[in-house]
């Protein structure tokens, strides 16, 4: 499963095939990942290198962020749940989206807490660049140039900056408090008496605030600082049971160490 093919490859093939940015645990690419290994989904692996050349990709795509889901010649999927959608309509089984209404929605809606736009790893985004925004000086030049582009690429916003935190603690309170609501009904999944994909999502994106040690993640030393650089406010607010999921999520339905 190591092996890459180039983005121009995989877009001329058939079947599944997910471009990815191998190195690096990035909380989307991981997620979905996790979505199609645990339905035990084969995909074609292609590589887009973070701050390589984009050309490829933007020209199928129209866009430049990994991950995609190409199946066949459907349009290839750039968002998180168009991805989730497709993963359940390829292997219905097991299923990561449930048929309750009203825990579908509750997971989606969560789902969407973690990866949609303004969520708890586009917060993140945020705040790992908003020491290079604010003070470009403050940084070596390799960080300062890396972390530029990606304000640039990603509509970098002051504002929406420096309410990226609190509002990532508002989210893991949400989480925490629907995990031990679920502990108090006897469930050891965050929605309803199975895994969903929100277990997935949740013990993915969690590498952006506390990454599993270097074993089991490896990742360049200055991601780990990026990701792991959080403040006090979500120092305090991360729940050692959270990640005491994510621990058993990980050691009971995903791959370890992380294969990148
Ligand atoms: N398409 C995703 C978001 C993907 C995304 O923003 N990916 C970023 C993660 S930081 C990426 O590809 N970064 C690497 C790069 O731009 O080279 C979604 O909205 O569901």
């Amino acid at each position: 499963m190591s092996d890459y093919v180039s983005v121009a490859e995989a877009r001329n093939m058939e079947g599944l095939r997910l471009v990815l940015s191998p190195g690096v645990p990035g909380p989307w690419t991981e997620g979905i990942k996790g979505i199609f290994d645990v339905k035990k989904i084969p995909y074609v692996r292609a590589k887009q290198d973070i701050g390589g050349d984009y050309s490829d990709l933007l020209d199928w795509t129209a866009q430049a962020a990994a991950p995609i889901a190409a199946w066949n010649d459907e349009w290839p999927r750039i968002s998180w749940i168009d991805q989730l959608n497709l993963a359940e309509r390829l292997v219905p089984e097991p299923k990561l989206v449930p048929d309750d209404i009203a825990e579908r929605t509750l997971m989606l809606g969560l789902c969407n807490e973690l990866l949609g736009q303004n969520g708890l790893v586009w917060c993140r985004r945020l705040m790992v660049m908003q020491p290079t925004m604010i003070d470009p000086d403050s940084q070596p030049e390799e960080v300062r140039n890396f972390l530029t582009f990606f304000a640039t690429k990603y509509h970098y916003d002051a504002a929406q900056a420096e309410g990226a935190a609190a509002r990532v603690v508002s989210i893991l309170n949400a989480l925490s408090a629907q995990l031990a609501a679920q502990k108090t009904k006897g469930s050891k999944y965050l929605i309803g008496d199975q895994l969903t994909a929100l277990d997935i999502y949740w013990s993915t994106a969690a590498a952006i605030l506390d990454p599993l040690p270097h074993n089991m993640c490896p990742m360049p030393d200055n991601f780990r600082e990026f990701y792991s650089t959080v403040g006090p406010d979500i120092e305090a607010a991360l729940d050692t049971k959270l990640l005491a999921h994510r621990d058993f999520i990980y050691e009971n339905y995903l791959t370890l160490p992380l294969l990148m």
